[in-house]
C-alpha cells in the first residue's frame, strides 16, 4: 500500500510546490528549471567594462555560472543604458529563468522592467540601485552600501588630515547610484568639519583616462590650492596619480588621495604611498547572486536588500591585505 501511495504523494507534493511557485508569479520555464534538472538560463545585463572593479565583477559572475553549470547570457552594455534595455528585452524573448541587471544609471528602467514582470521573469538588481515608481518591478537588490563608503572616506580624512583642507572630487558616471550616493554621503559627512571643503567636482566616468583628464584640468585651474583628491573609484584615483606626477608633484604627499573600490592596484598604490586610503567595495558577488536566484526560483523568500560588508585600507593595514586580495 505504502509503495503504491509513495509516487502519488510525491506527485501531489511536486504539484503543490509548482502551484505555490505559480502563485509567486514565476514563469513556466522557471518552473520547469526549478522542478527538472535542466540548466538554469540567466541573462545578465552588465554596464560595460569601465574599470578594474567591473572586470572583476563580470569575471565573478561568469566563473561562478560556469562552476554551477548555469547557461549565462552575458551582455556588455558598453556604458549605454539603451544597450542594457535592449539586452533585457532580448532576455525576455529568450525566456530566461531570471534576469540580473547592474544598472548603469538610477532612472529610466520602469518600462522594460514591466515587460520582464509581464513575462513572469524575476529581476535581480545587482551592484547599483535604481529609482522606480513600482517596487514590485524587481525581486531584490544585492550590492554595496555606497552611502556608507562615502562616509568612511570622509571620516578617515577628518581624522587623519590636519591643515590640508581643499578637496577636489572626481565623480563617477553621472546619474549612477555610486556617483550620486558617494557624492551626497561624503558631502554630508564633511559638513561636520568646517575646515574640509570641496572646491571643485567633475565626472571622470569611473575611467582611468577620465580621472587623469579631470585631474589635469583641476591642476591647471587650482594649482597648489589642491590639498586632497576624493575619487569615486580607484581607477580614477590612479589616473589622478599620473596627472599629479606629470605636474611634478608627489601624489600621497603633496596631495592626499582617498578613493573607493580597493582593487589590488589601489592597495598597491597605498603600500607605495601614492594613494593614502582606499575604501573597499567588493565586486565578487557571483555566488551570492546565483544562490539568491536559486532560492527565488524555489519559491523561497529572500531579503529585499542585501549589502556586502566593506572594509578600509590605509598605510596601517594595506601590506597585510594585499597577499589575499582576489581582485
Ligand atoms: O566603484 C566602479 C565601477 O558600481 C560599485 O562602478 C560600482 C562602481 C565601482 O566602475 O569602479
Amino acid at each position: 500500500m505504502k509503495i503504491i501511495l509513495m509516487p502519488i504523494i510525491a506527485c501531489l507534493c511536486a504539484r503543490r510546490a509548482a502551484l505555490a511557485l505559480v502563485a509567486l508569479g514565476l514563469s513556466i520555464p522557471a518552473l520547469q528549471a526549478a522542478s527538472s534538472k535542466r540548466p538554469l538560463k540567466i541573462g545578465f545585463a552588465q554596464t560595460g567594462a569601465e574599470s578594474a572593479w567591473r572586470t572583476a565583477n563580470s569575471e565573478s559572475m561568469k566563473s561562478e555560472a560556469a562552476r554551477r553549470g548555469i547557461d549565462l547570457k552575458f551582455s556588455d552594455g558598453q556604458g549605454k543604458q539603451e544597450n542594457q534595455i535592449r539586452a533585457i528585452r532580448s532576455f525576455v524573448t529568450q525566456h530566461v529563468d531570471a534576469i540580473v541587471l547592474a544598472p548603469l544609471v538610477e532612472t529610466g528602467w520602469d518600462p522594460v522592467l514591466r515587460e520582464a514582470k509581464r513575462a513572469h521573469i524575476p529581476v535581480i538588481i545587482t551592484d547599483r540601485t535604481i529609482q522606480t515608481s513600482d517596487e514590485s518591478l524587481y525581486t531584490c537588490f544585492i550590492g554595496s552600501d555606497f552611502a556608507s563608503e562615502g562616509h568612511m572616506a570622509a571620516e578617515w580624512l577628518a581624522k587623519k588630515v590636519n591643515g590640508k583642507d581643499n578637496i577636489v572630487e572626481i565623480q563617477g558616471t553621472p546619474g549612477s547610484a555610486p556617483a550620486n550616493d558617494r557624492r551626497k554621503s561624503f558631502a554630508e559627512a564633511i559638513a561636520k568639519y568646517p575646515d574640509l571643503k570641496i572646491i571643485d567636482s567633475q565626472s571622470g566616468d569611473f575611467r582611468r583616462t577620465g580621472g587623469k583628464e579631470v585631474m589635469e584640468a583641476f591642476i591647471k585651474k587650482h594649482g597648489k590650492d589642491i590639498d586632497i583628491v576624493y575619487a569615486h573609484n580607484d581607477d580614477m584615483a590612479l589616473g589622478a596619480v599620473q596627472a599629479i606626477e606629470e605636474a611634478g608633484m608627489k601624489p600621497g604627499k603633496d596631495i592626499i588621495i582617498v578613493s573607493i573600490d580597493a582593487i589590488r592596484e589601489g592597495i598597491q598604490a597605498v603600500i607605495d604611498g601614492k594613494i593614502n586610503c582606499v575604501v573597499e567595495c567588493n565586486p565578487l558577488f557571483g555566488p551570492k547572486v546565483y544562490d539568491t536566484i536559486e532560492r527565488v526560483l524555489a519559491g523561497e523568500k529572500v531579503p529585499r536588500k542585501s549589502f556586502n560588508q566593506d572594509e578600509l585600507f590605509d598605510s596601517t593595514n594595506a601590506a597585510a591585505a594585499i597577499g589575499s586580495r582576489k581582485y
